[in-house]
Parts: structure tokens; sequence; C-alpha cells
């Protein structure tokens, strides 16, 4: 019998590219977001019966509990949950931020993620299932304008290795993956559509992919049962670390 993933944000980027790698491999794919026409765009691509659309915004509740309630009889066993749906805004410094921004930011990262956690972990721990967490490199290694995104991100990383403590015995999996630089429309969001920033970001710089993303949460979520990879950060080549600063006079 196939198994179910149910992944958040899959109208683009990592989320899309996840739904379209679990349904090649036989997985029965509930694929969320707010654009109904690209979830809509994925059933007439990948066929009804394999995804399910559930259209939401993930920080509104109700509207979350309402497609939880409508999901088909086919789709409701959960086995796989990924938490992907989240995004950055701006790359201004901390004084400079729009504090409206930080706080989607926060509601879309932190309060919707354990929102959604909170609300299928019976059903996940009925099944044995597993849970992968999209964190960030942001959330380990600060840089300037990472500010609230690197702090959510920190939290999304904790918050799935405590969860791990918590779920010990129940067999269910908690892996965070923390990427670095991939092209998706990630920067397209974060400098509220400029399309020029985002391409300039990325040219030249080999930046990952989307489909190299779903590959790893692909390979996490098909290891042997008794194996959990806790953090899996992944970057492009291209990127690497930079050193302290400092500030004279
Ligand atoms: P995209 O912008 O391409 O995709 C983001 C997805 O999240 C979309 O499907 C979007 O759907 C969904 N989403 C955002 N806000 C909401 C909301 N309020 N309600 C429902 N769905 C929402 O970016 P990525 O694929 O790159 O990002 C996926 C995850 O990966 C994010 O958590 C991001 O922080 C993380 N990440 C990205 C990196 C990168 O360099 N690209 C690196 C590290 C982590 P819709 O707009 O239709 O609602
Ligand atoms: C996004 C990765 O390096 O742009 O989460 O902050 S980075």
């Amino acid at each position: 019998m196939s198994k179910t993933a149910f992944i958040t944000g899959a109208t683009s980027g990592f989320g899309l590219a996840a739904a379209r790698r679990f349904v090649a491999a036989g997985w029965k794919v509930v694929a969320t977001g707010r654009r109904a026409d690209r979830l809509d765009a994925l059933v007439q691509m990948l066929g009804a019966g394999n995804v399910h659309p559930a259209v939401f915004d993930v920080r509104d509740g109700a509207a979350m509990e309402a497609a939880l309630g409508a999901l088909p009889e086919e789709f409701a066993g959960i086995d796989l949950l990924v938490n992907n749906a989240g995004l950055a805004l701006g790359t201004a410094p901390a004084p400079h931020a729009s504090l409206d921004d930080w706080k989607v930011m926060i509601d879309t990262n932190i309060t919707a993620l354990v929102t959604l956690t909170h609300r299928l972990l019976p059903k996940l721990v009925e099944r044995r299932g597993a849970i992968i967490n999209v964190s960030s490199v942001a959330g380990v290694y600060p840089y300037p304008g990472g500010n609230v995104y690197g702090g959510t991100k920190a939290f999304v990383s904790q918050f799935s290795l405590n969860l791990r403590s918590d779920l010990h015995g129940t067999g269910v999996r908690v892996t965070t993956i923390e990427p670095g630089m991939a092209e998706t429309e990630f920067t397209l969001v974060r400098t509220h559509g400029n399309q020029a920033a985002s391409d300039a970001l990325y040219k030249d710089a080999h930046p990952m992919s989307a489909e190299d993303i779903a590959e790893q949460i692909f390979y996490v979520a098909n290891l042997p049962p008794h194996l959990n990879i806790n953090r899996l950060e992944i970057m492009p080549v291209t990127q690497s670390f930079a050193g302290f600063q400092v500030h004279r006079g």
C-alpha cells in the first residue's frame, strides 16, 4: 500500500519538487499552499488519485482545520509531514527592518509549523510516521539582515531536536533539513517581488536547485525505519562562511 506525505508549500520551490519526487516513487501527496491555480496544475500534472490539493494559508488556524477535516479517506492516513512552507521577508539590518515583516515570518515559520505539527502528531504516532522540518543554514550561522528569519529557523531546528526527545519510543522520526542557497521563488518573495535582485543573487553562483533539496527530503523519508538523521545541512559548493566583523573607532 502506498504511503502518504503531507507537504506544505507545494506550489513552488522545494515543496513542489518534493511533491513531484514522492509521487514519481508511488507515494500519495497532500499538497498545500495559498495559490489554488498552482495546486490545480499540480493535480493535472500528477493525477487526482496521487495528489490532493489543500488550499489554505498556514497562518489561518480555522482554514487549516477545515482543510484537514476535508481530507478524502485515501489521503487521510498521513505517514510523513514535511513542514516546508515558509519565507524570509527583507534583508535590512534590524534597525531598518519592518516589524510587520518580522511578524509574518514568525507567524508562518514558527506558529503555523507548530500548529500543524501539534494537530498531526497523534496520527503520526499511530502510524509510526516521520516529520521533516525545513529549516535553514540561516538558523545556524548569523549574517547581516538575517535577524528574525534566522531566529525562526533556529527555532525550527531546536524544536525538531526537542520533538525527537518527546517522541522517544514512539518510532516517529524527526529530521531537520538545513539548506543553504537554492534558486526558487525564495528571493523574489524576500525582496517583495524584485525579480532583478533575485536574478542577480543567483547569477553565476551555481546555487542548489529545488530538485536537489527534494532529493534529500526523499532520501531522508526513505531510510530504513531504524535510522534517524537528526539534521542535514547542505550548501552549494560555491557558498561558504565568512569571519567575524570588527568595528573600530
Ligand atoms: P518558495 O518561495 O519557492 O516556496 C515557498 C512555499 O511556501 C510556497 O509554496 C508558498 O505557497 C508557501 N507559503 C509561504 N507562505 C505561506 C502561507 N502563509 N500559507 C501557505 N503557504 C505558504 O521558497 P522555497 O521553496 O525556497 O522555500 C521553502 C522552504 O525552504 C521555506 O521554509 C524556506 O525558508 C526554506 N529555505 C529556502 C532556502 C532557499 O535558498 N531557497 C534555503 C533554506 C531554507 P503560496 O505562496 O502558494 O502560499
Ligand atoms: C535561506 C538560505 O543562505 O539565503 O534560508 O539565508 S540563505
